[in-house]
């Protein structure tokens, strides 16, 4: 492959008409773009998903969702779509130009309404990204994020998302074509990855460049990786603590403000087709290439070389050379790494999986020489303290009258007896009172409720404190919602309080039941609403015949099982 180093065409306009352009759209209607949506308008504005011109319309949308394919055949394996609410699209006309703004409301870019529509979602779930299944990070974002209504259209680019991170790391595509250029480097061989550098990245990267006798580019995922992953943060300080190991005449790293779909082959390719935009000519594809993790029934979704299988089979089209990789392990009797396909019979193999290595840094364990290097982990270790260090949030749920308020009560003065870590407590009835107070009982403002209940308790967590939570939370969308925010940044722990209905009924502490069953308040839990028990909570609570305080207990000794108080 021949490098492409000419200058890519990028969306923007001149710095004038941009200027011009800005103050007339100020009168237009405008969209907030939510954190994903940035991500894709930055790489369609400065070239990084060359050939697009914007949000997908219909019938490209169409085609790439069945046949990786723009309408005119030209691959492209990924649908990036602006999904809006249903109640913005309602508006809408075509060729109205809409303005895209930043989150501080700053105008990005003008949007020209193409194609107007309701996706298909299950279908393209199914086609995307193999399976409609919830586990898939992609597929829940699409069912539980991502808007209704699809609205493509040509982007006019005013200027790009402003950063104050990383910033001398951060290049565009012809930032780097440019780069390429100057260096006198022809052959790139892409590095994509959204974890910290460890020891056997490094002699995968150098095989690589070896292989196909090119520089290497350290191309990490800043963007959005997959919900649970290190911070990006502490990834570019890791990445930066390992870089004195690579000879800088040959190597060089940038950050790519990408949003990751964790799609496997799909998303291989698509990879592929960003880092040819970004002048590279080959690109390593590993075992388990950007894979989303099991599927629903335990099973991972793709194979473990699906991906490149996939890209050989477009390498072509694609326009990079793929240097594939098995997976890599140390062989402890050579004292070096090899892919595990060439290690020789009866050598010991040695392997710290990611799952493991999480485990040791929670639990402040030994993470050998041999696996990484000592200036990452202690990166790692910095932003990472062991779990009884870490804060969490225990989150009750439970019908109304289970008994959740009162055990939440006693496990928050059992915690501050304990002492080491700030706890809050909010419970349903206090953060009606305080933060929701404006709310009633229907499926909208329950959500809103319960996703501000998750703001405060993930505010927390990752301040280190204990958040508590005790409200009725019936639906487990909005849980899991709730969750993986949480789970960013340190354990989430769902205790089911699983008082029967009848026996809350029976209790009626707060004469709500009679109530609700005269049809006196309506949209009642369990009455006249519905409430999605738990399938598998970290812990179910029977309170029936058992008092508050050996509850609470057992929500102690689940922590401490957990790690997350000291034993
Ligand atoms: S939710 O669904 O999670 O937003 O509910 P939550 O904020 O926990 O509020 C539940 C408390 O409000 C009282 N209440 C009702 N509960 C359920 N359905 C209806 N329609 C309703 N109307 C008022 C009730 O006292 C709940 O308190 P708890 O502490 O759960 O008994």
């Amino acid at each position: 492959m021949t490098p492409n180093l000419v200058p890519i065409p990028e969306l923007y306009v001149s710095w004038d008409s941009a200027r011009k352009l800005k103050r007339e759209a100020g009168d237009l209607v405008s969209w907030d773009l939510t954190p994903r949506q940035l991500c894709d308008l930055e790489l369609l504005m400065n070239g990084g998903f060359a050939p697009l011109t914007g949000f997908l319309d219909r019938a490209d949308y169409d085609r790439v969702v069945d046949e990786m394919r723009l309408e005119d055949g030209t691959l492209w394996p990924m649908p990036i779509t602006l999904d809006v609410s249903e109640a913005f699209a309602e508006g809408l006309k075509p060729d109205q130009d809409v303005a895209l703004r930043d989150p501080e409301g700053v105008i990005l870019a003008i949007l020209s309404v193409g194609d107007v529509w309701t996706p298909d979602k299950a279908r393209e779930a199914e086609r995307v990204f193999g399976a409609d299944d919830l586990a898939h990070p992609a597929v829940n974002y699409l069912h539980n994020h991502a808007g209704p209504v699809y609205v493509g259209g040509r982007i006019t680019g005013l200027q790009p998302p402003v950063h104050y991170d990383f910033r001398a790391r951060r290049d565009t595509p012809n930032e780097l074509r440019a780069y390429f250029r100057k260096l006198g480097w022809r052959r790139i061989v892409a590095f994509q990855t959204r974890n910290p550098l460890h020891r056997a990245h490094q002699e995968l990267t150098f095989r690589a460049a070896k292989e196909a006798q090119a520089n290497l580019l350290i191309h990490p995922v800043v963007g959005m990786t997959k919900p649970g992953d290190i911070d990006h943060f502490t990834r570019v300080r890791c990445y930066e603590a390992v870089l004195d190991q690579y000879p800088s005449a040959t190597t060089t790293m940038s950050l790519l403000n990408l949003a990751m779909r964790m799609a496997g082959p799909r998303e291989a390719v698509w990879h592929g087709l960003i880092r040819k935009n970004h002048g590279c000519t080959h690109f390593i594809v590993g075992r388990d290439h950007a894979g989303p993790g099991k599927n629903s029934a335990g099973e991972d979704f793709y194979g473990p070389y699906d991906a490149q299988e996939l890209f050989r089979k477009h390498e072509g089209e694609i326009g990079v050379e793929m240097v594939d990789f098995r997976h890599m392990v140390f062989v402890q009797e050579r004292a070096e790494y090899q892919p595990a396909d060439e290690v020789g019979e009866g050598a010991t193999v040695l392997n710290i999986s990611g799952t493991e290595l999480r485990r040791r840094l929670a639990e402040g364990l030994e993470i050998p020489d041999w696996f990484s290097f000592p200036a990452v982990v202690e990166e790692l270790r910095r932003s990472r303290p062991p779990r009884a260090q870490q804060g969490f949030t225990v989150f009750f749920t439970g019908f109304s009258g289970s008994g959740k308020s009162t055990i939440a009560n006693a496990l928050m003065v059992k915690l501050m007896e304990m002492g080491g870590r700030p706890v809050t407590l909010l419970d349903g009835d206090i953060v009606r009172k305080n933060l929701s107070s404006e709310l009633g009982f229907s499926k909208e403002h329950r959500d809103l409720n319960i996703r501000r209940i998750g703001y405060v308790a993930s505010e927390i967590t990752k301040n280190g404190g204990i958040a508590i939570c005790a409200p009725i939370a019936p639906y487990a969308a909005t849980r899991r919602t709730v969750r993986e925010e949480i789970e960013g940044f340190g354990a989430f722990v769902e205790v089911h309080v699983a008082t029967s209905l009848e026996e809350c009924e029976r209790r009626d502490r707060k004469g709500l039941y009679r109530l609700a069953r005269e049809g006196k308040i309506k949209e009642f839990t369990g009455i006249s609403d519905p409430y999605d028990a738990p399938e598998s909570p970290e812990l179910r609570l029977e309170t029936e015949g058992t008092d508050v305080d050996f509850c609470a207990q057992q929500v102690l000794l689940k922590l401490e099982s957990m790690g997350l108080i000291a034993a």
